[in-house]
This record gives structure tokens, C-alpha cells and sequence, in this order.
């Protein structure tokens, strides 16, 4: 007969029930990641918890998946990775939330410290917090189980305050093993209070910026993803509509305000950026996109800037800031709406129409192209059947990557509502295709268009087995011109090998969907793509759609072909 000892009857709790139990205690309930040593239990017990855990292909695709979350719910999206090599998978996914201002969790399993410090080799040993530390906003490691607590507490804070971005966490296998007794454990758990406090701008910058746009002869609003981000829709619109100032969408806050509302500048892009004289900058940087804020494409009249962001530093980052406006979006533009008061004049007539005649110039210069039924496809004439479609189903999710196929697809695509568009981001980074149609799709429950160029889609291509695995209601359409730009290169030495840009001609990409039980349609008119689109995304079934485009139809580098450099030595 045994005694039960005080050891015996005393309730246990471990790492892997504590980092389950912290994130639920501050609603985080999905996990997108790779298991293996040493997280695969975490995973296991994590779904048995009724969290959700989404198991991808490779972890590249996990993190972009979790850091489009962060953008979609303000909450950060969580990457769970095994050790080494999984954590590096991670981190370029880690890197592009930082640059993105997107919060999010990379978790990576790692290897005993004892071992890596005196790098005696260990089971994928790896210094990760060292190499994780310059690519994120903050990386930080737990080594005592009654730490996990604060330890996840101090993430989550870190990557929605402020400026938010990509956040290590160092979990080694020993962490998640250890013991401690229940009682203590649930204790020492951090329900984060306020994560994301609001930033109110003072009374002075408010009053300058104020002053700043009272004096504008052509002013424009430039709205950027941080204003999608910001989910402060209502005050954005208001402050648009209050104000009658133009407004320019980047990329990710087209549909902030529905595209074709009568204040949209998007297709009088050149025009609004050259002769504006003060413009107002919500949740946008003077960065690349935006040529550094001067050049040739912001003309020759003076500028002067409003500038609201989070983050102090980005001020007079590029060029001088006449007014800016530190605080969150959502508290900037409330507080200018008021300070607006009941008698703002709108700018005059003689801009707006100005902007509105070169809108309606390049939109009906644009319109017949859309109309083509061209086979093989080019690319008007495939976007303006996924267009309509679009446009009939305002709630659905676009993602969107490429270079011809990324640029002519946010030109031609309208947007109806906020943060309905998903694309590559502040790097430009192919990769982000299936990770945040994945993403978009749980965490929205809405369908998924992806429109994706044939190499793009290449970068994340084998997780179609996972929307398959998941019977997620996404429809992949790839572009496929038979290469990177233009499927027509050739090898100028006339030898076996094709050109550095050039796939194989004719692949069926949508046998890859039908390999998995999904959906794969080949079509080479527009019509049978508008078919083929409209069934996929009524039925919500995992669909891949090869569409047939001609490979001479797409230019170098898209829009951005001014980016590569020139050899000096001429082309042979
Ligand atoms: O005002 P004007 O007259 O100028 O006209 C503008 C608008 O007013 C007007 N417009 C409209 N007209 C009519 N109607 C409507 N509705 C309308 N809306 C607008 O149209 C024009 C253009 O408007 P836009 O687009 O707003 O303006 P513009 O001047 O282009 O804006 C400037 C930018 C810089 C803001 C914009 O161009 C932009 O956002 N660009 C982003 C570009 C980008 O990020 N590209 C991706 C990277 S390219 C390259 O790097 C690639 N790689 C290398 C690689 C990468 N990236 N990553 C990794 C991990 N490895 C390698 C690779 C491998 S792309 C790539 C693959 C490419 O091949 P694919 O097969 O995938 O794709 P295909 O090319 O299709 O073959
Ligand atoms: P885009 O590429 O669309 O121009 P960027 O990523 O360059 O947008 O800029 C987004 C900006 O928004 C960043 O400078 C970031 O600090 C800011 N930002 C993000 N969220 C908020 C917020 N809630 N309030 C204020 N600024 C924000
Ligand atoms: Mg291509």
C-alpha cells in the first residue's frame, strides 16, 4: 500500500499549459506554424485547449499568415516554429511585419542554453535571440516557467503599442517541459490591460496642423495602410467628406472609402502628387512608394506636409514635416474634425475638378481595354472580369501579388471597403500569397480571391495542400505568362539553358489544386475565367485557376522598372 505524499496530491501545471493558458487569457486563439521537436505537444495540446492551429508547409508561409492577422485584427497573429532552421523559415516573415507595422508573435522552440552558449552543438543549435534581436521591434527569451506569464505579456504589449511590428520569443525546450505547482502558475498569468493605449495628439499640433491646411490652395489626404490598420473607418470618412479635400489610397487603404467614392484621386495618382501644395499624410510613409516625399513625380510647387503618425521619429524622415501630428489615427483625426468646427470652406472648385477630369480621363481611357475577350489573355482583359466580380461581392478578400500582376491588378480592381485588399507591402516581397489567403480566410471567414503571378504564386505554392487540409474558401488565380514579367526572354548564347526569367511553357498550375481534392480550372478567354471565378467563390470551394495570359503582355518590373539599375556595357 502507498502513501500519498504532499508531491502526490499537489495539482502541477507545466510551460506548454502556461503559454496555452497566457494566450488564451489574452484572446489570442490561433496559432499558424510548422510542428516539430521540440513544439510539436505545444500544438497538440494547444488544439485540444480549443485554440486553433493551423499547420502549414513550410513557416515562411505560417508568418506571413500571422502577420497579415495582426493587421486584419489589431491583435497580433502568432508564428509558432521548431528551432534553427524553422525559426530562420520564420523570420523573414518576422522582418516584413516590422517594415509593415503589422504586430505579430514569432514563437520558436530552441535548443538548451547551456549547450549554444558554449556552442558545444546541440540539436539545431542556434544563438536565435542574438540573430532575431536588429529584424524586430523587440526579442525577448523566458528561462523560468513562473516567467511565461509576463513573459507573453510583454510580447503581445510590445507588438500592438506604438508603432506596431514583429516580436521574438524565445521558448527553449526546457521552458516548455518544466513544472510548477497549478495554483502559482495560474497566478502568475498577465491578462494585458489596455495593450494599445490611445495616443492623443496635444492642442498646439492639432491647432498647427489646423492652420497648416487652412492655408492650402490644393491640398490632398494621402491615406496608407497605418489607416486601415487604425480601424478609425468612420472619422477617416468624415474627416474626407467634412473636409471635400481629395484623397490619394495607398495600396493596402484602397476601399478605406470605397473607390469609386467622388473624392478618390487613385486614378489621378501623377496628377494629384505633382500639383497638391499641402498634403496630409494618415498612416503613410514618405518612403520608396511615395518617392521619398520629393522628385520629379511631386512637381515643382512647394509642399507642405501634415503628417500623423504613431511613431515621432517618422517625422522629417525624408523631407521637412511643416506639421506632425504624433498620436493614433484614430485620436488625430477626431481631434482635427473638431477643430475643424461647423464652417470649413472645402478647397475650390478649379482643384477638385481638376482632379475629378483626369480621373474620368483615365478611368474611360481604361474602360475598353477591360472590355477585350483577347485570347490569349492580356491582363485588362482578364482584371476586368475579376473586377466585376469584385464588385458584386464587396466583402470578400483580394490578395494580390506579382509585378504586372500586382500593378495592374491595383489599378484596375476597385476596392468597396476597408482592409479587403492584401498584398506584398512596403518590401514588395513575393511569398505573401497563400499565407494571407489562409489567414484572410480564418481569421475573416469571408472568401478569398488571390490573384497571383505565375512566379509569385511559385514563392508559397505548395500550400494549397493546407487550404485543401482546411477546405478553406479560397480561389487562387494564376497569372501564368510563363515567367517572371514576360515569358519571351531568351538565352542570348543560344545554348540549352532558358533565360533567368522564363518557366515552362504551358504549366497547369491548377493540376496542383485537383492533386490535393481541390478544384483546377485551365481557361485562356475571360470569359471562362469570369465562369470559373464566379463558381469557385459561390461555392467556396478551394479552387485554382491556371488563366492562360500571353506572355508578351507584361513589361519589366511592372511600374517599377525605373528601380533596376543599367549596365553601362549595352545588352548584347
Ligand atoms: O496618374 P497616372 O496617369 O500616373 O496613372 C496612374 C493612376 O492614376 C492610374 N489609375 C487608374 N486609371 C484608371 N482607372 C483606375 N481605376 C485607376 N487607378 C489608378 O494608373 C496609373 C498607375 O496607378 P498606380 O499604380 O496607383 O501608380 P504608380 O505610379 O504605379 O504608383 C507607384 C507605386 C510605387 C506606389 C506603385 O507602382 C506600387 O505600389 N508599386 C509596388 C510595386 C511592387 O512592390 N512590386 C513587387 C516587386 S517587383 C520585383 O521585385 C519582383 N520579383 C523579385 C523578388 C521579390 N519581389 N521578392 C522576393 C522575395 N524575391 C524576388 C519577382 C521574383 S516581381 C517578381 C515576380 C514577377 O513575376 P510574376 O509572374 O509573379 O508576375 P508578372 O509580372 O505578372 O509576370
Ligand atoms: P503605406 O505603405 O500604405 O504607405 P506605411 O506602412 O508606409 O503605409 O505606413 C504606415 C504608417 O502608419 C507607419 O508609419 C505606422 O507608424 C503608422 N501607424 C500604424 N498604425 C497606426 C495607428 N494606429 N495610429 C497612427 N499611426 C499608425
Ligand atoms: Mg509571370
Amino acid at each position: 500500500m502507498t502513501t500519498e505524499t504532499a508531491q502526490d496530491t499537489q495539482a502541477l501545471t507545466d510551460g506548454f499549459h502556461l503559454i496555452i493558458d497566457s494566450l488564451k487569457l489574452n484572446d489570442i486563439n490561433t496559432i499558424y506554424g510548422v510542428p516539430g521537436i521540440p513544439i510539436t505537444d505545444l500544438g497538440r495540446m494547444a488544439q485540444a485547449e480549443g485554440m486553433r492551429v493551423l499547420s502549414f508547409r513550410h513557416e515562411q508561409n505560417a508568418g506571413f499568415a500571422a502577420a497579415i492577422a495582426g493587421f486584419l485584427t489589431k491583435k497580433p497573429g502568432v508564428c509558432l516554429t521548431v528551432s534553427a532552421p524553422g525559426f530562420l523559415n520564420g523570420l523573414t516573415a518576422l522582418a516584413h511585419a516590422t517594415t509593415n507595422c503589422f504586430p505579430m508573435i514569432l514563437i520558436s522552440g530552441s535548443s538548451e542554453r547551456e549547450i549554444v552558449d558554449l556552442q558545444q552543438g546541440d540539436y539545431e543549435e542556434m544563438d536565435q535571440l542574438a540573430i532575431a534581436k536588429p529584424l524586430c521591434k523587440a526579442a525577448y527569451r523566458i528561462l523560468h516557467a513562473e516567467d511565461i506569464g509576463i513573459g507573453i505579456a510583454r510580447a503581445i504589449r510590445a507588438a500592438v503599442s506604438g508603432r506596431p511590428g514583429g516580436v521574438y520569443l524565445d521558448i527553449p525546450a526546457k521552458l516548455i517541459g518544466q513544472v510548477m505547482d497549478a495554483e502559482a502558475g495560474a497566478k502568475s498569468l498577465v491578462k494585458v490591460i489596455d495593450p494599445a493605449p490611445v495616443q492623443i495628439p496635444g492642442p498646439d499640433a492639432v491647432a498647427r496642423a489646423i492652420n497648416v491646411l487652412k492655408g492650402a490652395k490644393r491640398p490632398l489626404i494621402i491615406l496608407g495602410k497605418g489607416a486601415a490598420y487604425a480601424q478609425a473607418d468612420e472619422d477617416i470618412r468624415t474627416l474626407v467628406e467634412k473636409s471635400g479635400i481629395p484623397y490619394l489610397p495607398m495600396s493596402m487603404a484602397k476601399g478605406l472609402l470605397p473607390d469609386n467614392h467622388p473624392q478618390s484621386a487613385g486614378a489621378a495618382r501623377s496628377l494629384a502628387l505633382k500639383e497638391s501644395d499641402v498634403v496630409v499624410m494618415i498612416g503613410a510613409r514618405l518612403n520608396w512608394l511615395l518617392s521619398h516625399g520629393k522628385g520629379k513625380s511631386w512637381g515643382t510647387s512647394p509642399k507642405k506636409f501634415i503628417q500623423i503618425d504613431i511613431e515621432p521619429k517618422e517625422m522629417d524622415s525624408n523631407v521637412e514635416i511643416a506639421a506632425p501630428l504624433v498620436g493614433d489615427i484614430g485620436s488625430c483625426v477626431s481631434a482635427l474634425i473638431d477643430a475643424m468646427g461647423d464652417n470649413w470652406s472645402a478647397p475650390s472648385k478649379e482643384w477638385t475638378d481638376a482632379i475629378k477630369d483626369k480621373v474620368e480621363t483615365n478611368v474611360a481611357r481604361m474602360a475598353p481595354k477591360l472590355m477585350n475577350n483577347n485570347v490569349p489573355m492580356d491582363y485588362h482583359g482578364a482584371l476586368g472580369a475579376l473586377r466585376t466580380i469584385i464588385k458584386e461581392r464587396p466583402d470578400a478578400i483580394l490578395v494580390n501579388e506579382g509585378a504586372n500582376t500586382l500593378d495592374f491588378t491595383r489599378s484596375i480592381i476597385d476596392m468597396y471597403k476597408p482592409r479587403k485588399r492584401l498584398d506584398v507591402g512596403t518590401w514588395g516581397v513575393m511569398g505573401i500569397g497563400m499565407g494571407q489567403a489562409i489567414a484572410a480566410a480564418v481569421e475573416t471567414g469571408h472568401p478569398v480571391l488571390a490573384i497571383e503571378g505565375d512566379s509569385a504564386f511559385g514563392f508559397s505554392g505548395m500550400e494549397v495542400e493546407t487550404i485543401c487540409r482546411y477546405n478553406l474558401p479560397i480561389c487562387v488565380v494564376v497569372f501564368n505568362n510563363n515567367g517572371i514579367y514576360r515569358g519571351t526572354d531568351v538565352n542570348p548564347t543560344g545554348g540549352a539553358d532558358v533565360a533567368p526569367t522564363v518557366f515552362v511553357k504551358g504549366s497547369r498550375y491548377d493540376q496542383m489544386m485537383a492533386a490535393f481534392g481541390g478544384v483546377g480550372v485551365n481557361v485562356t478567354s475571360p470569359d471562362e475565367l469570369a465562369r470559373a471565378v464566379n463558381e469557385a467563390m459561390d461555392s467556396g470551394k478551394p479552387t485554382l485557376v491556371n488563366a492562360v495570359i500571353d506572355p508578351e503582355s507584361g513589361t519589366e518590373s511592372g511600374r517599377i522598372g525605373n528601380l533596376n539599375p543599367q549596365s553601362v556595357v549595352s545588352k548584347k
